[in-house]
């Protein structure tokens, strides 16, 4: 059996006219927000989605932007940020050894 891609319910593609009005303004700010937001949760989504985990965890197109999503994503942001944290840290630490 094929399971149907889930990745067609979202927009994955960072456009300045995000709500198709025609033009660029301040409410396509707050969708730029979002769509950077919810990325890392609407990713896990669209991947597990689809899966027997993803129908266990109840999961369904309109998860995409929602509570599970929201809580993934702030979990996954918090995780990039402390990786890049360490990241930096390890390379401005003077190195004292080479002295
Ligand atoms: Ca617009």
């Amino acid at each position: 059996m094929k399971q149907e891609s889930w990745f067609e319910y979202r927009r994955w593609e960072l456009v300045g006219d995000m709500n198709a009005d025609g033009v660029v303004t301040i409410s396509d700010m707050w969708l730029w927000v979002k769509w950077v937001m919810y990325l890392p949760g609407d990713g896990v989504i669209a991947v597990v989605g689809p899966t027997v985990i993803g129908r266990f965890l109840e999961l369904t197109p309109e998860s995409f932007g929602g509570v599970t999503s929201l809580v993934l994503s702030v979990i996954l942001w918090a995780v990039a940020v402390a990786q890049l944290g360490t990241l930096l840290s390890k390379k401005q630490r003077p190195d004292h050894d080479s002295v």
